[in-house]
């Protein structure tokens, strides 16, 4: 693997959803650790979920509807439901205070559209607009993506998967994710999905290993 064209992209290593947070994901904080060390030799990016406040994958922001529940939306079919999360400027859309983000040289944000979610750190739910964050690797010479963050099953999934489709030699550091689960079975799916398309899972110190 060649360091000079391989990026470390982080997903949404932020305070809702870790320990604590208003959409916990189980042993979350774990992944920071790996990704410290993994973004201590790697050119790094970042994304952050960063919802307004009423933003459709609310589940709040539906009559009668709580979290869990998957609704169709006016541009999206299964949509899952959320509890608020990550509502702009709140502390639990920060970033961990321990995930290191000095190395990191691009910051993206997504899910800003009041109407429209945003899992993938390429393209919106829709799957059609851009973040414009492929373009910044590629301009960059960049051939193989090395992902971590949260969660397993949606943002680092869509991306991951996203990713693979653009033409990138994706690994997932699988120390460094951690997943939902909900509904049942969705993150053994999405690893399997993955897997399947040709996304490679190796340990943060194996990568590191491969790096030198
Ligand atoms: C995520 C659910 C809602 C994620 C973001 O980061 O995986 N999951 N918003
Ligand atoms: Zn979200």
């Amino acid at each position: 693997m060649d360091i000079n064209k391989t990026l470390l992209l982080i997903i949404d290593v932020q305070n809702d959803f870790c320990p604590g947070g208003a959409l916990a994901v189980a042993d979350a904080d774990a992944v920071i650790a790996p990704l410290n060390a993994l973004s201590a030799v790697l050119r790094s990016a970042a994304t952050q979920d960063w919802h307004p406040q009423g933003h459709v994958s609310f589940a709040s922001s539906h009559d009668g509807k709580k979290p869990g529940d998957i609704i169709d939306t006016s541009l999206v079919k299964g949509q899952v439901l959320w509890p608020d999360h990550c509502v702009q400027g709140t502390g639990g859309a920060d970033f961990h205070k321990d995930l290191n983000l000095n190395p990191v040289s691009m910051i993206v944000r997504k899910g800003f559209r009041s109407e429209l979610d945003s899992y993938s750190a390429f393209f919106e739910n829709d799957r059609l607009t851009s973040t414009g964050l492929a373009g910044w690797i590629k301009s960059l010479g960049i051939e193989t993506v090395i992902m971590g963050g949260i969660a397993t099953d949606y943002c680092v999934f869509y991306s991951a998967m996203d990713c693979k489709k653009l033409g990138f030699k994706v690994f997932i550091a699988s120390d460094a994710v951690r997943g939902v689960g909900y509904p049942k079975d969705s993150v053994e799916n999405a690893v399997e999905a993955m897997k399947r398309e040709g996304i490679e899972f190796c340990s943060s110190k194996e990568l590191l290993d491969r790096l030198k």
